[in-house]
C-alpha cells in the first residue's frame, strides 16, 4: 500500500518532538502553539492591512523614538496576549516596549520561560506591501517562582531553548528551531493551519547573494568596504560577482538566503558603531536558526550566540548566512577593522 503524503502541522509536529523528550510536560509545545496563534490573527491583519484603513501611524512613538504604525502596535497587543493568557511565560521583553512585561501566574508550576520578540519586523515596509515578520527567542527563566525579572530575560544566545520567525509574504511561514534543525511551516489561510512545508532547512552549498544597504557605504568600515569590492570581481569559479539583494526586512532578507544562500550584513557603522539590529529579538534568533541550518551568525568577529546582553534592546553588528560566505566577510573585518571588534576593547 502507498504512503499517502500525509501533511503534518506544526501542533503534531511539536507534540511529536515533544514525546521524544521523556521529561517534558508540554509546556514549550503550548507556548509555541500560543505564539502560532497570535502569528495566525496578525497574519489576517497583516493581510487586511490595505483594506482595513490600519495603515498609518498609530500617532505614538515607540520606544526607538520611531513612529509607531497601528500594524505594530496591533502585533505587539497580540502577542501579549496570546502569552500572557497561555500561561507557559513569565516575561516578555517587546521591541515596542521600554520594559520587560512581567507576569505574575496563579500556578507556580507555571511561566518557566521567558520570551523576547520583536512583534513586527520591517514594519517601514508596511504600506509597500514588502514581506515583513515577526522573530522570537525562548530561554528558560533563572530565577525560581514569581513575575519574570531582567535578569531572566539578559541571556546569552547559547542558553536559548527555541527560536523563530514568521514572515509574511507571498505566503506566510513559521520557521523556528528547538536545536535540532530547522523546520518551516507555510500557513493554510482556508483552514488556518501551519503545515510542514520545508522540513530541516539547511543553506545551500554554494550561494552567490549578498545583502547590505549599500546606501551606508561611506559609513562603512573598511572591512566590510573591501568585502563588497571582493563580491562585485569577476571569478567565475567562485560565482562571482555576486548578485546583489536587499529587502529592507530582515526576516524577508534571510529567510531568501535560507533558502537560495547567501550573506546577510547589517554591520556596525561611523554613525552607529553597534549597528542597527536589537541582539535579544532580531540577531540571537536568526543565529540560532543559522547556525542549525548549518550557517554562521557573528558580528564580524565574535560568534553571536555567545554575546552576553548588557541591556534589553542592545544593538549588535550581524554578519549571517552561507557559512563560508560569513567566514570570508569576517577575514575581510579582522585584516581591515580590527578596531571593530568589540571583545577586544
Ligand atoms: P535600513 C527594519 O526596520 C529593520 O529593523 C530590519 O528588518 C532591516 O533589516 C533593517 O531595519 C533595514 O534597515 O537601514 O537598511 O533601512
Amino acid at each position: 500500500m502507498t504512503t499517502r503524503n500525509r501533511i503534518k502541522t506544526l501542533t503534531q509536529f511539536v507534540v511529536e518532538r515533544q514525546a521524544e523528550y521523556s521529561q517534558a510536560k508540554g509546556a514549550l509545545t503550548r507556548l509555541l502553539n500560543d505564539i502560532a496563534t497570535a502569528a495566525k490573527i496578525v497574519n489576517r491583519e497583516v493581510n487586511a492591512a490595505g483594506l482595513a484603513d490600519i495603515l498609518g501611524f498609530e500617532g505614538s512613538d515607540n520606544i526607538q523614538g520611531e513612529a509607531q504604525k497601528k500594524l505594530d502596535v496591533f502585533a505587539n497587543e497580540r502577542f501579549i496576549e496570546a502569552l500572557k493568557g497561555g500561561g507557559e511565560c513569565c516575561a516578555i521583553a517587546s521591541e515596542e516596549n521600554e520594559k520587560i512585561i512581567s507576569f505574575q501566574n496563579e500556578f507556580s508550576d507555571l511561566g518557566k520561560y521567558v520570551v523576547a520578540i520583536d512583534p513586527l519586523d520591517g514594519s517601514s515596509n508596511i504600506e509597500a506591501n514588502v514581506s515583513i515578520g515577526t522573530v522570537f527567542s525562548i530561554y528558560r527563566r533563572k530565577s525560581d517562582v514569581g513575575p519574570g525579572k531582567l535578569e531572566d530575560m539578559l541571556q546569552p544566545g547559547v542558553n536559548l531553548v527555541a527560536a523563530g520567525y514568521v514572515i509574511y509574504g507571498s505566503s506566510t511561514m513559521l520557521v523556528y528551531t528547538t536545536g535540532r534543525g530547522v523546520n518551516g511551516f507555510t500557513l493554510d489561510p482556508s483552514v488556518g493551519i501551519f503545515c510542514l512545508s520545508h522540513p530541516e532547512m539547511k543553506f545551500p552549498e554554494t550561494s552567490n547573494i549578498y545583502s547590505i544597504n549599500e546606501g551606508n557605504y561611506i559609513y562603512f568600515p573598511e572591512g566590510v568596504k573591501k568585502y563588497i569590492k571582493y563580491c562585485q570581481e569577476d571569478d567565475a569559479k567562485t560565482l562571482r560577482p555576486y548578485t546583489s539583494r536587499y529587502i529592507g526586512s530582515m526576516v524577508a532578507d534571510f529567510h531568501r538566503n535560507l533558502i537560495k544562500g547567501g550573506i546577510f550584513i547589517y554591520p556596525g557603522t561611523t554613525k552607529q558603531p553597534k549597528g542597527k539590529l536589537r541582539l535579544l529579538y532580531e540577531c540571537c534568533p536568526v543565529a540560532y536558526i543559522a547556525e542549525q541550518a548549518g550557517g554562521k551568525a557573528s558580528d564580524g568577529f565574535n560568534r553571536i550566540m555567545e554575546i552576553q546582553p548588557k541591556t534589553l534592546h542592545q544593538r549588535a553588528p550581524l554578519f549571517i548566512g552561507q557559512k563560508s560566505m560569513v567566514e570570508k566577510a569576517e577575514e575581510f573585518m579582522v585584516k581591515y577593522s580590527p578596531e571593530m571588534n568589540s571583545a577586544k576593547k
